[in-house]
């Protein structure tokens, strides 16, 4: 590994050196944020063996980097310990790591970590449990194609359930198991979740989201006031996929409102390099809290020799929209602490394929937010949606092809000569019933080297034609 890493970002969390990938088991305890991460401790690339690293906060912006939590050492982690998810178990206020074991013959199994020392805030020591594994794949599930089970609920009846992503040839499965005493699991035969043609189902997430609040709720919660989100990171696709939908516990269902169409209907989290996401419960603050990876764009060559790769997006806070029908979120508010010097522009008019510079800003790190005032909709473009991929609306061609309300947005990290920079942009729709905005994050001139990952995407979404601005927050960091 290299004495220098150019490029670290700071503003995200990074290890202090190597490979990272998969956010593991983030909670809250005794006062402090836990966060573990797939690791390779050797190299910036994937690696043979994965470890859980493990690192701890006041905030969730400083951190403190720990020894490992879990590494391979037995039968059933010998080749690799990959994602899993922590479960705080009530009463006896103690939390237990279950995580994915490669096994001696390379097949994926379900282990339990507990602390060694639950009394220790930092919970520094992991101790595998006797009975790993606690499953192994069952019938109908690939042996390699079994792991990373979620956080654990407990169902009205004292059971604790968990899904592990699996699959099946190329249908792409949840399944779900129950235990009474959290080391004993049994499998239900029928999947909690089925999608056909996706190929393996990654790092699911099972969680209640409040109707009428933006707190978040523990993951047992389980009443009117409502409704669970089933997330899912499909490998083949690189994108995490969101179901809303109705679980009734009393026949362990979970009916999602809409299924997997392979289209732009279907609901996403991010539309960016972000992947295998996990949240958690923080009930300090009663919110929920989204991590995700984020991706290198850099090829594997470039982050040998920077001796890193991977970050972890900025935590989010999640919540249900208020129509119901869309999961909202927004960096933490302790993000907030690291403003420093500010700097303001009002009242500036956006004249059509002008650029205005924000000068002034000199730091490594921004926190950008803008509110553009729209004119009257009903002037907007017409858009036949039925026609319309978003990921096409996004070409550079597109982006800068005046219309009649947008594009409109941000430049960010542009040189000089704008020959390179990102385009954060939206443009504004009528359509047969009502008006949409469209909105797309274009990297394609990000760099001007053609071998590094430069994804274009974006999404459609309605907007309330009484609606006078619309607002654009970007954290940005620039070495
Ligand atoms: N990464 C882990 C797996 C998971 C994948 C291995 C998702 O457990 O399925 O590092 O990125």
């Amino acid at each position: 590994v290299p004495q220098k890493q150019p490029y670290r970002t700071w503003y995200h969390f990074q290890p202090p050196q190597c490979w990272m990938n998969d956010p593991n088991a983030p909670m809250y305890y005794k006062g402090v944020y836990h966060f573990f991460y797939q690791h390779n401790p050797h190299a910036a690339t994937f690696g043979e063996k994965m470890v859980w690293a493990h690192s701890v906060s006041y905030d969730l912006i400083n951190w403190i980097h720990l020894d490992h939590a879990i590494e391979p050492s037995e039968q059933f982690d010998f080749n690799g310990c990959w994602s899993g998810s922590a479960t705080i178990i009530p009463g006896k206020e103690k939390p237990v790591i279950l995580y994915t074991g490669i096994d001696d013959k390379k097949h994926q199994v379900q282990n339990i970590a507990m602390p060694k020392n639950p009394s220790d805030p930092f919970l520094r020591e992991w101790v595998k449990h006797p009975q790993n594994p606690v499953m192994t794949p069952p019938s109908g599930v690939e042996v390699d194609n079994f792991r990373d089970p979620s956080t654990a609920w407990q169902g009205k009846d004292g059971k604790w359930r968990v899904v592990i992503g699996a699959q099946n040839g190329d249908e792409g499965k949840v399944v779900l198991y129950q235990s009474e005493d959290f080391a004993n699991w049994t499998v239900e035969l029928k999947p909690f979740f089925a999608s056909d043609n996706t190929g393996v189902c990654e790092c699911p997430d099972f969680f209640p989201v409040s109707i009428n609040s933006t707190n978040g709720v523990d993951t047992s919660v389980q009443n009117q006031s409502v409704r669970h989100v089933l997330k899912i990171s499909y490998l083949r696709l690189h994108q995490d996929y969101y179901f809303l939908g109705k679980y009734a516990n009393e026949d362990g269902n979970f009916t999602p409102d809409v299924k997997f169409t392979g289209t732009s209907l279907d609901l996403r989290l991010d539309y960016g390099k972000f992947y295998a996401s996990k949240s958690f419960f923080d009930h300090a603050k009663s919110r929920r809290i989204l991590w995700g990876w984020v991706e290198e764009c850099d090829t594997s060559h470039d982050d040998i020799e920077k001796g890193w790769a991977g970050l972890q997006c900025i935590p989010r806070q999640v919540w249900l929209d208020e129509s119901g029908n869309r999961l909202m979120q927004w960096p933490i508010e302790e993000i907030e602490t690291l403003r420093d010097k500010h700097i303001s522009i009002v009242g500036e008019k956006l004249v059509g394929g002008s650029i205005l510079e924000i000068s002034g800003i000199t730091a490594s790190q921004a926190d950008v937010e803008v509110l553009f005032e729209l004119p009257e909709l009903e002037n907007a473009e017409w858009l036949e949606e039925s026609e319309v991929d978003p990921r096409v609306l996004c070409s550079e061609e597109y982006a800068s092809r005046s219309g009649i309300i947008g594009p409109f947005g941000l430049l960010a990290l542009a040189s000089e000569d704008q020959t390179e920079h990102t385009a954060i942009f939206f443009r504004i729709y009528k359509t047969s019933n009502r008006y949409v905005c469209f909105m797309c994050s274009d990297q394609s001139r990000s760099s001007l080297r053609q071998d590094l990952d430069k994804t274009t995407d974006g999404t459609i979404f309605d907007i309330d034609p009484n609606q006078k601005t619309i607002s654009l927050r970007s954290l940005i960091y620039a070495d």
